[in-house]
């Protein structure tokens, strides 16, 4: 047995510079493998697939079969959090999901009271299991959804949206959006450490929609949360390294790393790479960021972007990944050629 720190991707995520970077790709499981398609038919909807923990541990180890990655990624969603608090959430095949909205103050009292870990259990059952499957080296990345992407979801009720009722409550009414966010850090929070406890090596907190906010915005509800949600991970895991993930953020992914605690960031492929090197990698490890279109396009030019990725990232500690989600329709080949690629860096 190797040490559990010596994972290449847990070295990496460290602060530790490699010649072959580790790998992973964000969405590595779903629908654009045929596998994941045949066994998704096996629950009648999704959450219930996320529930069941033979079949959301099988789909989190589908991907290494084919690509062996450096890390697997929990199969559930952003949205059991939601869920576990007692709104209602279902996902409609070609829609995405559909929340019952909540939009004021007054209407949160439909939520809590309840024993989100004991909801989440099946989660905690799949992170055990995939923990005991893994092959030797490969890191398991537990996950949830930032505070304010999740409140994009609970509160615009649908994915899509333009965003516009949830900025409003926030401006208007900054009290009680900000009682949805405590509500959120906390239930999150517990999620987190009960991962960690289940066998999650390090954690990422997906924040999609860091972008569409101001600059006042962003520090209210995307940094000071975030930072309370890493200080509470810390307190109790000092060791477990956590990944933030602020789509869209431009240049306030500076002050995101200086003043959330995160130890690395996921950087989405608008993200430059002399700002990635100068502004980023100084201080904490990165991760991305090739966009998911060349991947879905494939060939010499998403060699190309990949190799120049590599070149330029990979002499500080660099986790190479894509600056989104795998889209549905990508060819798992050139998911093979990608990896294969990276896994040969420098050589190729
Ligand atoms: O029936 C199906 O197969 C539904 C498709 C699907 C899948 C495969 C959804 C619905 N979620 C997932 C899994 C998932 N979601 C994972 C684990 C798998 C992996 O990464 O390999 C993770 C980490 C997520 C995270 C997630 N869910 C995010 C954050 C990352 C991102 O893509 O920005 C978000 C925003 C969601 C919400 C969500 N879940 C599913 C849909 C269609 C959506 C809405 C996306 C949107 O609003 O654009």
């Amino acid at each position: 047995m190797i040490d559990p720190r010596e994972k290449p991707l847990l070295r990496a995520l460290n602060g530790n510079a490699s010649e072959r970077p580790p790998f992973w790709y964000m969405r590595q499981a779903g629908r654009y493998l045929p596998e994941y398609r045949s066994l998704r038919e096996k629950a009648p909807n999704f959450l219930t697939f996320c529930y069941t923990p033979e079949l959301a541990i099988e789909a989190t180890l589908q991907p290494l079969r084919r690509f062996h990655m450096d890390a697997a990624i929990l199969f559930s969603d952003i949205l059991v959090i939601p869920d576990a608090l007692g709104q209602a959430v279902s996902f409609r095949e070609g829609e995405g999901p559909v929340l019952e909205p909540i939009r004021t103050r007054g209407e949160l009292v439909r939520l809590g009271g309840r024993d989100v870990l004991a909801h989440l259990e099946p989660v905690l059952v799949t992170v055990r299991g995939v923990r005991q499957g893994l092959p030797q080296g490969v890191a398991l990345i537990g996950f949830a959804g930032a505070p304010w992407t999740v409140a994009t979801y609970m509160v615009e009720g649908r994915s899509g949206a333009d965003f516009v009722t949830v900025k409003r409550w926030s401006e208007e009414d900054p009290e009680g959006f900000g009682q949805l966010i405590d509500l959120l850090v906390e239930a999150t929070g517990s999620y987190l450490l009960a991962q960690i406890e289940a066998g999650a090596e390090a954690i990422q907190l997906f924040d999609s929609w860091a972008g569409v906010l101001s600059p006042q915005g962003f520090e209210r509800w995307v940094i000071e949360p975030t930072s309370r949600l890493v200080s509470r991970i810390k307190e109790r895991f000092p060791d477990t390294p956590v990944i933030g993930f602020p789509r869209g953020a431009g240049k306030l992914y500076e002050p995101y790393v200086l003043n959330t605690g995160v130890d690395a960031v996921g950087l989405d492929s608008d993200v430059s790479l002399d700002f990635a090197v100068e502004t980023l990698q100084s201080r904490v490890a990165v991760q991305g960021n090739l966009s998911p279109v060349a991947l879905l396009e494939g060939g010499k030019e998403m060699e190309d972007a990949a190799t120049h990725i590599l070149s330029r990232l990979s002499r500080g500690p660099f986790v190479f990944n894509l600056g989104h989600g795998i889209t549905p329709a990508t060819p798992p080949e050139h998911v093979a050629r990608l990896s294969e690629l990276v896994r040969s860096w420098p050589r190729l």
